[in-house]
């Protein structure tokens, strides 16, 4: 019994995508018992990054660990663990945020697991440090009033959605395309005076409205959670931004450019829309270290390209 219909999913990558769901559905049993079940939210310690690791994220990051050797990963880079583990002698070299959205486990909105795919070289590090177009799958899975999975391998965005009864993922739509134009920006609003000039001006030209430069309205949303963000923008579009700014070590923003930024920016271009560092396409970037930050934003391609434009 497969967790995924096998239609649409690359033969050779089919174990990989079904055990990523398998756990998922395990995952996603945990967080709607809630507060019914282990406590999920309390911190247990710091992650090499600095973040605060909640039970939950551990607990993710185990079950995906043990999940996907058997199904064809070698190196195994996960936001909770410092290097790469070698998991077994299979093709593939898989990165992982196994929990996704972390401030949001004990409100009950939507979190989520990212994933990234390469095909594993010699190297473990090596097999993640490349450019973000090397990439053969890439995708997430949220957690919300649905259990859902949005996957791409390079040849458009698919959306799966997890059938209650049957406990399979089965395809919701084939070809996920994101409008040209936003009518919802999302940036954290809270760090305003932090943010550089360019930033500053696209708010303000969103916030200008029909009154504008823009010349249209636009509703403000921001849930936190970069995987529930990910698919309102692939769902309905809108612009997300989280760029470096100038509070210590948020140079480069906040969000990890090997298991956040490089997945995302594959799902939305293979959606039509754009991914950037503000100026330069992430799929031209490469990572420079395995949890090293990259500034995002990504959305429509009217207003990522307008980004570009302030950005200068
Ligand atoms: P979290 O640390 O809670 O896992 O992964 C980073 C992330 O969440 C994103 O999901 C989210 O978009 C962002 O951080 C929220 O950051 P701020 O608290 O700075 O708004
Ligand atoms: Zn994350």
């Amino acid at each position: 019994m497969h967790a995924i219909a096998s239609d649409h999913i690359p033969e050779r990558l089919f174990p990989v995508i079904d055990a990523l769901c398998a756990t998922g559905i395990g995952v996603a049993g945990i967080i709607a018992r809630g507060p019914l079940g282990q406590s999920l939210h309390h911190g247990v310690g710091e992650n090499t990054g600095g973040d605060q690791q909640k039970a939950l994220d551990v607990i993710a990051d185990e079950a995906f660990e043990q999940a996907l050797g058997p199904a064809g990963v070698r190196y195994y880079a996960s936001e909770e663990q410092e290097g790469v583990l070698t998991l077994g002698e299979g093709p593939f070299a898989l990165a992982i945020d196994p929990l996704d959205g972390s401030s949001n486990i004990d409100v009950n909105v939507s979190i989520g697991t990212i994933f990234s795919v390469f095909e594993a070289k010699d190297g473990a590090e090596e097999s993640f440090l490349r450019p973000a177009s090397e990439q053969i799958a890439a995708g997430y899975i949220i957690y919300g009033p649905q259990t859902g999975l949005a996957v791409t391998f390079g040849q458009g965005t698919l959306m799966f959605v997890l059938d209650p009864e049957t406990q399979v993922f089965e395809l919701a739509e084939e070809a996920m395309a994101i409008p040209e134009a936003a009518k919802e920006y999302s940036i954290n609003a809270g760090y305003r005076r932090h943010w550089p000039g360019w930033v500053k001006s696209f708010v303000e030209e969103c916030e200008a409205g029909v009154e504008g430069p823009r010349g249209r309205d636009y509703s403000f949303r921001w849930v936190a959670s970069l995987v529930a963000e990910t698919h309102r923008i692939l769902t309905r579009g809108g612009t997300f931004l989280y760029a470096g700014d100038a509070r210590p070590a948020y140079a480069k923003g906040r969000l990890r450019m090997v298991y956040e930024v490089a997945p995302m920016a594959m799902l939305i271009e293979q959606a039509g829309g754009l991914a950037t560092d503000g100026k330069t396409p992430i799929l031209e970037l490469t990572a420079e270290s395995l949890h090293g930050k990259a500034p995002f934003v990504f959305g429509c391609r009217d207003e990522v390209t307008r980004v570009a434009e302030l950005h200068g």
